[in-house]
């Protein structure tokens, strides 16, 4: 169990406590997500205690029968020596932590949870897979709805509505790209009519059973140009050059460096603005990254995406983007939706 882990991560930095309030991390470490609670972690063998609304109390109880479930007004002082908590706090909160844990000194638990969280159990696999199953499944109803005369708006909405009858809506907002608008890598979809001619990029996501997918498809033009056609090939080559080469002990920076070299060698290494890619889970963006800097090590059952881009402002922008869970021997691609 995560929890097991967490304490003795906990003991190797001298921590005495754990405390959390975001919901994503409560759920990585206890199953549930809860709306309204904090989570107090402390070594081993004290029971993590959950701090929650009333209207909550008989539903963890029940659900979390390892925690020691109290009322909120009954988180009061507490004598821990040094205490981790996460860094999007709010102000409120963090004032509420220094009152309780009076004599603590602080520091950052983000580290610790993304490390844990980057590692997926075997039921967030299959979450995932799952979602991105039906993110494909999605993508196959919607494309060929998809009509000259439409605009960016009308096809995301198209995307929303099959991403809520076949699953539990959007993860994230649906991006739908028209022609020269894919320049932007995160172009809001807008009124800009499509004429069935032009080159779409589309990246979207569903949520399912509290999972997160993510997946984009670069549509090229009826009539590429000499231009068009190189960039799109470069993009593909690169993704699948950094498809074939994540394994297991590979780091973020490897395997950013992968496509980067690739796309730079093709011309285009100024025009690849962005990360290579993010892990996926109860959130769309999550750790592990793989990017200029990242110092993560791949390890068996992360997942994370690839997705590399070339945009070129006021002409053309390609992206594609896979899900790719790490697997013992290399890894699994989870998108199965073709590319062009
Ligand atoms: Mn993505």
């Amino acid at each position: 169990m995560r929890i097991n882990e967490l304490q003795k991560m906990m003991s190797k930095r001298r921590l005495d406590a754990v405390a959390l309030c975001d919901k994503f991390n409560i759920k990585a470490l206890t199953g549930v997500e809860f709306d309204a609670a904090v989570l107090i972690v402390e070594r081993a063998p004290k029971k993590p205690v959950l701090y929650t609304d009333f209207r909550y109390i008989p539903a963890a109880r029940r659900l979390c029968p390892f925690l020691d479930v109290k009322e909120m007004s009954d988180f009061t002082a507490h004598k821990a020596g040094k205490v981790a908590y996460e860094s999007k706090v709010s102000h409120r909160k963090y004032l509420d932590f220094k009152l309780r844990f009076y004599q603590a000194k602080f520091c950052e638990a983000d580290e610790i949870l993304n490390s844990l969280r980057a590692k997926k159990t075997d039921v967030e696999i299959e979450g995932v897979a799952n979602a991105a199953k039906i993110n494909d499944k999605v993508w196959a109803y919607s494309f060929p709805r998809f009509k000259p005369g439409m605009t960016e708006r009308d096809m995301a909405r198209v995307i929303k509505s099959a991403m809520i009858k076949y699953g539990d809506g959007e993860a994230f907002e649906t991006i739908v790209c028209v022609g020269a608008n894919a320049a932007e890598c995160h172009h809001m979809p807008d009124d800009t009519l499509w004429n069935g001619r032009e080159a779409l990029l589309v990246d979207m996501g569903v949520k399912v059973n509290g999972f997160c997918s993510d997946m984009t498809r670069t549509i090229p033009p009826k009539r590429t140009s000499a231009l068009y056609r190189r960039v799109y090939e470069l993009v593909k080559r690169a993704q699948q050059a950094a498809v074939d080469a994540l394994k297991p002990g590979m780091t973020g920076v490897e395997l950013d460096a992968v496509a980067r070299n690739i796309i730079t060698q093709g011309g285009f290494g100024d025009a690849f603005g962005h990360a290579l890619g993010h892990g996926v889970g109860y959130e769309v963006h999550e750790a592990p990254i793989a990017s200029k800097k990242s110092k993560c090590v791949f390890e068996p059952g992360m997942i994370v995406t690839i997705e590399p881009g070339i945009y070129l402002e006021g002409n053309l922008g390609v992206r594609i983007e896979d899900l790719v869970l790490v697997t013992e021997d290399g890894n699994k691609v989870l998108s199965k939706s073709p590319k062009m």
